[in-house]
């Protein structure tokens, strides 16, 4: 029995190495060296090549390496009916959170301003209303979302969370899908932690920009698809949007010409906003594939029908 991995090049022997010590009972093949396809019942994926997982007649379950599945799902000949197992955990939730409050933080102190001033030598003193008088707007208070919306309530936050299904959390101001209008109308930092699905597709645009109040922020680790790019830069260029923070891009890595990189509103990282150990990770993946081996129920699978 065997488990095939595809996951990009920088970090696939450290993959392969892990996954084979975690589970030594599969035997774990790299992506061009599979062996007897026959063999094949795992697949352990992050954005493999369209088509190429009809290579394995024997397949029994997908592991998209992330807890995103829409790298999996845009896949127009995904074998059919194979469960697909995402991967989420305590690591994951704690890097996002991290980057996130970090964020906030950092439009809602002005940051970006103050460290601009440093090179001209500016006492640039600027005087912020305190956290409580702040607003952040989380889209998605899923896995990632709500533990977010904690920290940033810790943190003393006017904490607002908008999801499909309307959520009842204590000291959160909760929205459910149709209220979208009114969560974007009191949001000053928008966090999009949206999965990536045909309604969220290009949901961070220019209608959207313009029910936020001005001045507001956004910051994007969701997807890069979320985002239509020419509306973020008018929004930026008119003043209306202040400042943009913008981890997840529609191609990665940013291409080198890219008018993000130089402008002077926006924060690129290289999609690290939680990016996945692959020991943290790789023991989220080995125990969900045991409780699949066994029979039992995998609480991160995912449903094909949502797309998330
Ligand atoms: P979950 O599946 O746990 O949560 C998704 C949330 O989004 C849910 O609250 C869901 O609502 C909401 N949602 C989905 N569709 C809609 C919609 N059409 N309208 C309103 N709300 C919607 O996902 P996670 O929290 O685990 O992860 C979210 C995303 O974050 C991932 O899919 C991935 O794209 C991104 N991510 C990025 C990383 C990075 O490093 N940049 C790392 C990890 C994840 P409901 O609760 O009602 O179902
Ligand atoms: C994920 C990601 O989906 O890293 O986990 O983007």
């Amino acid at each position: 029995m065997a488990l095939i991995l595809h996951v990009g090049p920088r970090r696939a022997q450290w993959w392969k190495d892990t996954m084979q010590s975690l589970i030594p009972d599969l035997e774990v093949r790299g992506w061009d060296d599979p062996g007897d396809p026959a063999d094949v019942e795992f697949a352990v994926v992050w954005k493999h090549p369209a088509g190429g997982l009809l290579r394995f007649p024997n397949l029994k379950c997908i592991v998209s390496i992330g807890a995103g599945v829409d790298h999996v799902l845009v896949d127009p000949d995904l074998p059919k009916g194979v469960p697909i197992i995402r991967t989420i955990g305590d690591d994951l939730r704690q890097r996002m959170r991290e980057y996130v409050s970090l964020h906030v933080l950092r439009l809602h102190r002005r940051l970006p301003e103050i460290e601009a001033s440093q090179p001209k030598r500016e006492w640039n003193q600027i005087i912020e209303p305190p956290a409580p008088e702040r607003t952040v707007g989380i889209m998605g208070l899923g896995f990632m979302g709500r533990y977010c919306a904690d920290a940033l309530v810790a943190l003393g936050f006017d904490v607002l969370g908008w999801s499909r299904e309307k959520k009842d959390i204590a000291g959160i101001t909760c929205f459910g899908g149709a209220e979208f209008d009114s969560f974007l109308a009191r949001t000053q930092i928008l966090v999009c932690l949206l999965p990536l699905t045909p309604e969220t597709d290009s949901i961070l645009n220019r209608d959207l920009f313009a029910k936020l109040p001005e001045g507001a922020c956004i910051i994007n680790a969701g997807r890069g698809e979320h985002l239509v790019e020419e509306d973020l830069m008018e929004a930026l260029d008119s003043g209306h949007i202040r400042g943009a923070t913008l981890d997840v891009f529609r191609t990665e890595p940013l291409p080198n010409d890219h008018p993000y990189w130089d402008h002077p509103n926006v924060l690129v990282t290289p999609h690290v906003a939680s990016l996945i150990d692959p020991l943290a990770g790789g023991k989220v993946i080995a125990k969900n594939i045991q409780l699949f081996r066994a029979g039992k129920p995998v609480p991160d699978m995912i449903d094909p029908g949502k797309g998330y």
